[in-house]
Formats: C-alpha cells, sequence, structure tokens
C-alpha cells in the first residue's frame, strides 16, 4: 500500500470553519492523486449518530463513535478528517489513543466569540443567545480549547488559502503527502 492513512481531526466552535478547511484540504489532497475523506454532521450526525442530540452525553457518544470510525478509515489508508465541535479534552485525547504516534494530528481552528456571534450565517448564535436553543457550545454550552495542538488555525487572522496551505505544508513536513 502506497498510502499512509492519518487523523486529522478538526476542533473548534461552529462556524468556526472547521468543515471549510477540510473541504478545501481534501480537494487538494485528490487533486494529487491522494485518497482522501471528511467526516463531518452532513454524512454522521444525519446518519450513524442521527440517535443523538447535544446533551454532554450525547456529545461524548457522538465523538466516540467518529473516533472508532476514523480509526477504521486510517487503517484502511485514507487520510481522514473530523469536522466536529468535539469540546471536551478528554473525548478528544481518547479517539488520539486509539491510534498510533504520529497518526493524530489535532487541528484547533480558532476564532473569537464575538466573531462567530458577528459573522452567524446560519442565524443560530442570535437563537442560543436568546435561548431558543439550549446548551449551545461557546454561549451556554463548555468548549475546553486544546492547549498543545499540533496545528493551530486563526480564521479571524488568516485567509481560508492560508489556513489550507498550513495543513498541506504539515502535511509535506511529516512526509505524509
Ligand atoms: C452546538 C449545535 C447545537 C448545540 C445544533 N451546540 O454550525 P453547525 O450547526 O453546522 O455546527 C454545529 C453542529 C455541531 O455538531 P457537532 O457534532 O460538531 O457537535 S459536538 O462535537 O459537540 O457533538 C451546529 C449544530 O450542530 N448544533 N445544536 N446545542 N452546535
Amino acid at each position: 500500500l502506497k498510502q499512509k492513512g492519518v487523523l486529522l481531526w478538526f476542533t473548534g466552535l461552529s462556524g468556526s470553519g472547521k468543515s471549510t478547511i477540510a473541504r478545501e484540504v481534501e480537494w487538494r489532497l485528490h487533486d494529487m492523486g491522494k485518497l482522501a475523506y471528511v467526516l463531518d454532521g452532513d454524512n454522521i450526525r444525519h446518519g450513524l449518530n442521527s440517535d443523538l442530540g447535544f446533551s454532554p452525553e450525547d456529545r461524548k457518544e457522538n465523538i466516540r463513535r467518529i473516533g472508532e470510525v476514523a480509526k477504521l478509515f486510517v487503517d484502511a489508508g485514507v487520510i481522514t478528517m473530523t469536522a466536529f465541535i468535539s469540546p471536551y479534552k478528554v473525548d478528544r485525547e481518547r479517539a488520539r489513543k486509539l491510534l498510533k504516534d504520529g497518526e493524530f494530528i489535532e487541528i484547533f481552528v480558532k476564532c473569537p466569540i464575538e466573531v462567530l456571534i458577528e459573522r452567524d450565517p446560519k442565524g443560530l448564535y442570535k437563537k442560543a443567545l436568546s435561548g431558543e436553543i439550549k446548551e449551545f457550545t461557546g454561549i451556554s454550552a463548555p468548549y475546553e480549547e486544546p492547549e498543545n495542538p499540533e496545528i493551530l488555525i486563526e480564521t479571524d487572522k488568516e485567509s481560508l488559502e492560508e489556513s489550507v496551505e498550513k495543513v498541506m505544508n504539515y502535511l509535506k513536513e511529516k512526509g505524509i503527502i
């Protein structure tokens, strides 16, 4: 097998840009002839995890299943990306431990909450602030920031292109691509 699987684990608040960056990286890798795949709300929360909501227990189970599924993709040699808030440090660390050293790459997609409230393309923060949506991450539910992510992306300070380049350069430096 020519390709080594790895897991790029994007974590960050709703609207920070996790899925957008992951999709862009996926296209860039496909252009290079690499096998890459993004797991996100569209293909996981609507399918495998459609029985789960946003209570702390459900988020934990959401992330547990995603970690297990991602491990299978990595074993199959896929450059795998997950784009979920994954607010709890212990849950992210549990996913990391499923993989071998160097295979789990944590990417913190950081953006100040004020900027996210200002952007709010789906109107979710407005609903969270008014109390219409309960337990909304960053407003009325916790987000535990990664302390030592392999990659830090700050979407209020850098362009999408710059963020994508950061990820691509990391993969090149580590000899993954
Ligand atoms: C956070 C919520 C909530 C609550 C619905 N809190 O912008 P989006 O819409 O597409 O991203 C959010 C997504 C978060 O799902 P995750 O599976 O990534 O979360 S976790 O890792 O915490 O399990 C948002 C929508 O679902 N959403 N209600 N209460 N985000």
